[in-house]
């Protein structure tokens, strides 16, 4: 297929490989298999195969758009950029630089992502800055670099999955949120080894399972200490890997130890027995890995979450040696590059630490600027969002919806109105661009190159296909000519191979070394797993292997305890709500919503009920039903399912609107990640008259 540009998918972390050849017509390109890639050998979900109709220019923002007299109508690139440079320096003058911020996307290439994080230190010099991956996985790489002082997703290749003995997924539907991914679960089975799933609901990921368990929204915490229990109780710890390989047994055991299994069959609504088949099945297993995805991590306790799977992976041996192991499945196309690079509120490129006087030499040196320039770390994306209007006063946003995705969304609007100056780049005009007062038109994923990293910490080139509409800029442009409107014409380069070479000088020496990567090498090899310190070194798919990246080279125990979720339910609130994803849409819609073809297959909100539950609300299917919150209100059709538990319900949060899911759901923060509890809250149900 010598005529299509080999590329990879706009969406989720999979990034699967695809081709793209020109076509006739309104939509320039028409997505064609490329087998050869290893991670999906072809296959795409329909999200993937229909992706080219968002570059029809009748799908897309081809112009910006500036606000006047209350309405946005077009404009030239110098008026809308002159706008933004003024504002910026105005609000900068009034009331200092961290009243500017900066709001950026886990969907942006590497390239953007580090000129975003050094477009806010470096030009703008505030410390105001976070990302919506704060949202996706920041409890999973919290809790992983507790453990094993590094975060990378997976810390093996997808490939090493079918030969585990037993694999538990926890909170993760990838049946609809990376269906090519299930082929290696069928592989897994296919080969004798044994899979569990753990979600309130019996997914389409559950019904492949041999053992399905469906807890209590929030309570996956005290489920992995009860299997803990379980497996000290039985003596099938694995002391030798224990003593040689970790620290902090003592506690955690201890930890374990305290949370009876009657006690956690009672908290979690999962059998004992149950429990009892897991805790042996990932005992008797040659081999175990723990994959989590959103489920357990977006909850006010996500990390002491993660931390207890991982436990139960320590504790058993598997961890440090092929085939086994704790992994997040990372969710955005960039999730993993774009917690790398520095967009996120405390983070240098390389995965570097802000308040680590060493990393802040390394990259000024590299900036050309004065390490003592460098404003310290700032606030997560929530209470980012939350200071909208007071605090900070002027916000860039590059790459996420929160009208439509964040916590309290409804709040989030009212904060997001409240500012003096929101400018939005954005490819399509999404609900939070409608708010903005500058609107830039960008270059999406066909129109340009730049390389992402998938789930498994493999850098990969996604390569240019067509032109881009005139009218139509790259994110790289945007910042290049901001910077020089404020005075700084140099270090912002427009190509993003220029850019890639200063992330990999960047990024050289720390925990996410890229220095050994180059665009030449990507091409050649399918792509590079980092850490790749030199281009002699073959890259590192297998993380661990001889030691963990702590100090000691141990991976460390942490012990955790049970906690309820931040809001139970109650008289007045008596459903527990969870929320996630469906197969056809794409996070907050912004791009999906615009594809008749997903549209046909996922038209709108729902709510997922038990038909125990609506008939005692005297509900039937598809009837209109209100969903009611401390903090809203949602009307939607009914689905009745008896895959979902009785005391719970689940929206999708793909749609604005009265349907909104975010509407009601609860922005208490995890102590150490921040993430908000997406996953579980308290809610009441209405019938609602026709
Ligand atoms: N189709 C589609 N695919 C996507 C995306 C999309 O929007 N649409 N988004 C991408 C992104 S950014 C991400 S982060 C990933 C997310 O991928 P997943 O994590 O697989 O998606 P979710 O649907 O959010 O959550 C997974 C499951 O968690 C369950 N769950 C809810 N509450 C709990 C709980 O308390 N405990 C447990 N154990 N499970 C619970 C839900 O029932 C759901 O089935 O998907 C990526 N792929
Ligand atoms: N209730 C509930 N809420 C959730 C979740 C949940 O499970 N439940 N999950 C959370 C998770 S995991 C995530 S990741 C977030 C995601 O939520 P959002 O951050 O809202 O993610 P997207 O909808 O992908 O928004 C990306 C935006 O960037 C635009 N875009 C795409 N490519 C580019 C580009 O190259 N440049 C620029 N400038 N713009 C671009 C898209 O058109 C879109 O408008 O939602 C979170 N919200
Ligand atoms: S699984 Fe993810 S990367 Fe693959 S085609 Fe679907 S959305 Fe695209
Ligand atoms: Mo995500």
């Amino acid at each position: 297929m010598s005529d299509a540009t080999d590329t990879h998918c706009p969406y989720c972390a999979l990034q699967c490989g695809m081709g793209l050849r020109a076509a006739e017509g309104p939509v320039p390109v028409s997505v064609v298999e490329r087998p050869s890639f290893p991670v999906n050998q072809g296959a795409l979900c329909g999200k993937g195969a229909n992706a080219a109709a968002v570059l029809a220019p009748g799908a897309r923002l081809t112009t910006p758009l500036v606000r006047q007299d209350g309405v946005l109508r077009p404009a030239g690139w110098p008026e809308a950029l002159g706008r933004i440079a003024e504002a910026v320096g105005a609000t900068a003058e009034a009331y200092g630089r961290d009243a500017v911020g900066v709001f950026g996307g886990g969907g942006l290439t590497n390239e953007k992502a580090y000129a975003l994080g050094k477009f806010a230190r470096v030009v703008l010099g505030t410390s105001a800055i976070d990302y919506n991956g704060r949202f996706c996985m920041s409890s999973a790489a919290a809790g992983g670099i507790r453990a094993f002082g590094l975060d990378r997703g997976l810390p093996f290749p997808v490939a090493d999955i079918p030969f585990a003995g037993c694999v538990v997924l926890v909170g993760s539907n990838p049946a609809e949120t990376m269906p090519p991914f299930v082929r290696y679960l069928r592989e897994l089975r296919e080969n004798g080894g044994t899979l569990i799933v753990v979600d309130p609901r019996r997914t389409r990921t559950a019904e492949l399972a041999d053992l399905h368990l469906a807890p209590r929204p929030g309570t996956d915490l005290a489920l992995a200490l009860g299997m803990l229990h379980l497996v000290v109780a039985e003596g099938r710890t694995d002391e030798e890997f224990i003593e040689l390989r970790t620290t902090g047994w003592e506690q955690t055991r201890a930890a374990a130890m305290a949370h009876w299994p009657e006690h956690v069959e009672a908290v979690t609504g999962v059998p004992l027995p149950q429990l009892r088949s897991a805790a042996m099945m990932f005992c008797d297993a040659s081999s175990a890995m723990v994959l989590t995805a959103r489920g357990p991590e977006q909850q006010a306790k996500g990390t002491d979450t993660v931390s207890a799977w991982i436990n139960l992976c320590l504790a058993t041996g598997n961890a440090g040696r092929p085939y086994a192991g704790y992994g997040c499945l990372t969710g955005q196309g960039n999730g993993q590059g774009g917690r790398e690079h520095g967009q996120k509120a405390d983070q240098l490129p390389g995965y570097r630490k802000l308040d680590d006087p060493a990393a802040r030499a390394h990259v000024a040196a590299v900036w050309g600027v004065d390490p003592d320039s460098l404003p310290g770390p700032g606030r997560s994306a929530y209470e980012l969002l939350e200071s909208l209007g007071g605090e900070v006063r002027s916000l860039l946003l590059m790459g996420s919806n929160p009208v439509v995705s964040a916590p309290r969304s409804a709040h989030v609007a009212e904060r997001l109105r409240a500012l003096d100056f929101l400018a939005v780049s954005d490819v399509v005009l999404s609900e939070t661009a409608e708010l903005a007062d500058v609107v830039l038109p960008v270059t999406q994923w066909a129109e340009e190159t730049g390389t992402m990293t998938n789930l498994e910490g493999r850098v990969i080139l996604r390569r240019k296909a067509v032109d881009a509409p005139g009218g139509v800029r790259s994110d790289l442009e945007v910042l290049h000519e901001l910077a020089a409107l404020l005075g700084r014409p140099e270090g912002f380069p427009t190509d993003p191979e220029l850019v890639f070479e200063e992330l990999r000088r960047a990024s050289a020496g720390g925990v996410a070394d890229y220095a050994g990567i180059s665009y030449e090498r990507i091409a050649a090899e399918d792509g590079v797993f980092w850490p790749c310190p030199a281009e002699e070194h073959p890259g590192t798919p297998r993380l661990f292997l001889d030691r963990f990246a702590t100090p000691d080279g141990r991976a460390r125990f942490t012990p955790v305890q049970h906690r309820p979720a931040a809001e139970e339910p109650d008289a007045e609130f008596p459903v527990r709500l969870t929320t996630g994803r469906v197969l056809a849409q794409y996070q907050s819609g912004a791009q999906t919503r615009r594809v008749d073809a997903l549209n046909d297959a996922a038209p709108g909100a729902f709510v997922e009920l038990h038909p125990a539950l609506a008939e005692r609300l005297g509900v039937r299917e598809g009837d209109r039903v209100a969903v009611v919150s401390r903090r809203g209100r949602t009307v939607t059709p009914a689905r009745l399912t008896t895959a979902i538990r009785p005391d719970t319900v689940f929206m999708p949060f793909h749609w604005p609107g009265e349907g909104n899911a975010n509407l009601h759901t609860n922005p208490a923060l995890d102590p150490v990640s921040r993430m908000p509890e997406f996953k579980a809250c308290a809610v009441r149900l209405e019938a609602v008259a026709p």
